[in-house]
């Protein structure tokens, strides 16, 4: 009988108020499993009532961000229902992502192909290293982009360039996806664990409207203008009502750094 136990397919770290997540099927470069996506959405939920996270930073291990779905596993299943898996995995994932009222920000370090493009692109900010690329690879093997990559990459980068991208599955460089604004930031490869770091403890430092920030801008990508100046009313009042608001007036009238708990 083996003993082997698997690797998780996911590590989790934390560190001041940072929890890391690493993709980690480094030998086929971090493909999606149930497992995976299952681990991923886990962790976030967990994370939305932990007072403890306050940024969450997503990244690879080894030398890829994460090949999209696990086209080996897939194959070896045989009749998946493909609508009913992702429902069952893919939206979880993506709706933990976006429903954590914390900034999220993909740390790709290398491709990220298929639902890996898509899961960084559900993340609030993406830096990236420059050695790191992007494919919509379902074009290439006959598919649509999924896991929100229809929804995000056109608001992300204007639908022209979405549409070549997903229709071409020509892959793009880090230059490259600076320059269409699909990433924040581009740094040295051996940079990119701590500029990312660097950035996610910024923000875990930052006030409770970081997070309702992110619901806002959530809202806008739907709404029209007066629906969207409603958020804006309700949102004040609920920064208003903070205590990090509290603590940023007094810092600002006695000339001090201000001190956020998040609350
Ligand atoms: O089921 C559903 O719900 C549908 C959902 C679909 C969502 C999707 O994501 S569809 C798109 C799936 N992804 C892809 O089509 C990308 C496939 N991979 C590639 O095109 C290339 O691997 C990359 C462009 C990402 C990287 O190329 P390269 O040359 O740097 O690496 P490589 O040599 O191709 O890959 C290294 C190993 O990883 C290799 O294994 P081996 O030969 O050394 O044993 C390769 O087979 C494995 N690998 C890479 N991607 C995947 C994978 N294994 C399983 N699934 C993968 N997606």
């Amino acid at each position: 009988m083996s003993t082997e136990v698997a690797d998780p397919p996911v590590l989790e770290a934390r560190d001041e108020g940072v929890l890391t997540l690493t993709l980690n099927r480094p030998k086929v470069l971090n493909a999606i499993t149930d497992g995976l996506l299952d681990a991923v959405a886990h962790s976030l939920r967990a994370a939305a009532t932990d007072g403890e996270v306050r940024a969450v930073v997503i990244t690879g291990a080894g030398r890829a961000f994460c090949s999209g779905q696990d086209l080996k596993a897939a194959a070896a299943d045989g009749n998946v229902d493909i609508r009913a898996h992702l429902r069952e995995h893919y939206v979880p994932a993506i709706h933990a992502i976006r429903d954590l009222e914390k900034p999220v920000i993909a740390a790709v370090n290398g491709v990220a192909a298929g639902a890996g493009f898509s899961l960084a692109l559900a993340a609030d900010l993406r830096i990236a290293a420059e050695s790191a690329s992007f494919v919509q690879a379902f074009v290439r093997i006959g598919l649509v982009p999924d896991a929100s990559s229809t929804y995000f990459l056109p608001r992300i980068i204007g639908p022209a360039r979405a549409a070549e991208l997903m229709m071409l599955g020509d892959s793009v460089d880090a230059a490259r996806a600076l320059e269409i604004g699909l990433v924040n930031r581009v740094v040295p490869d051996a940079e990119l664990a701590s500029a990312a770091r660097d950035l996610a403890l910024r923000l875990a430092r930052g006030p409770r409207s970081v997070g309702l920030i992110k619901r806002a801008l959530n809202r806008s990508l739907v709404n029209d203008l007066d629906a969207q100046l409603r958020v804006e009313e309700e949102l004040q009042g609920e920064a208003a009502a903070s205590a990090d608001f509290y603590e940023g007036v007094a810092a600002f009238l006695e000339k001090r750094q201000a001190h956020f708990n998040g609350r």
